[in-house]
């Protein structure tokens, strides 16, 4: 079984490599992937970098070159939910694309032919993140999560996202992953920690939390790690 965990950021994926201490590292198409062994699975582990394309590369890198069965994501995001505060844990359900708009030809926002305008994560992975979040003691809340490329900083744009999309959080990254993962039949789980409330103090509330909210999510996905390797 080789099981990929995946961030966007250095910071997402820096606690995950420590806790595995010792991994090989491989240059491959403009990026860093860390394999290693870990209790009888193998993984491999990178940051995209920030945003649907970079993000696309990696999740497909991960699946059609390092062949990945299953993929974890680890990050932060921006909270619309006013249940979700700093630090706190969201599972996504399903996924959408925010920026996506072929809406002057009559389509709903998120939507292009032949795609849709969401996606849903694996149920199996999302059932056993509440026996780890029962098992840690921790508050994790289920949602939408809506993703495009922007960092948003705004109370009407993240107000809108929320009203379109039904959405609970925001980000850069998890929509795309969802349609690689989805197209290559590769079950995926998008986790994120919140950093901020996508509104005018998001940058500042970023640069602040993001460390210590990418370590909560990453120390949430290992123990996804530890229960998908018993
Ligand atoms: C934003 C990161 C990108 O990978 C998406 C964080 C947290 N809050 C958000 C918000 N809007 C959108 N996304 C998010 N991640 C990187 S920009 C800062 C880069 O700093 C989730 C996320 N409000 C680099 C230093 O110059």
């Amino acid at each position: 079984m080789k099981i990929a965990i995946m961030g966007a950021m250095p910071e997402e994926i820096s606690p995950i490599l420590e806790k595995i201490g010792s991994y090989k590292t491989i240059s491959y198409a403009g990026n860093k992937y860390y394999e290693a062994s870990y209790r009888g699975i193998d993984l491999v582990i990178a940051y995209s970098k920030i945003g649907k394309v970079f993000s696309t590369l990696t999740a497909a890198t991960m699946i059609e070159h390092f062949g990945a069965q299953k993929l974890l994501f680890s990050g932060v995001a921006g909270a619309i939910s006013p249940t979700l505060k700093v630090g706190d844990l969201i599972v996504a359900t399903k996924l959408a694309q925010h920026d996506l708009d072929i809406t002057a030809f009559g389509h709903p926002f998120g939507y292009v032919p032949e795609g849709a305008v969401f996606i849903e994560a694996d149920k199996q992975m999302i059932e056993m993140s509440k026996e780890v979040a029962k098992d840690m003691g921790k508050n994790v809340q289920e949602g939408i999560i809506a993703t495009g490329d922007q960092f948003v900083a705004n109370e009407e744009r993240k107000n809108w996202i929320g009203s379109t999309f039904g959405a609970d959080a925001l980000e850069m990254e998890g929509g795309s992953v969802a349609v690689v993962c989805n197209a290559l039949e590769v079950p995926f789980f998008i986790l994120r920690a919140i950093s901020d409330a996508a509104d005018m103090d998001a940058s500042f509330s970023f640069d602040e939390f993001l460390q210590t909210s990418a370590k909560e999510s990453a120390e949430f996905v290992m123990k996804m790690v530890d229960k998908l390797a018993n």
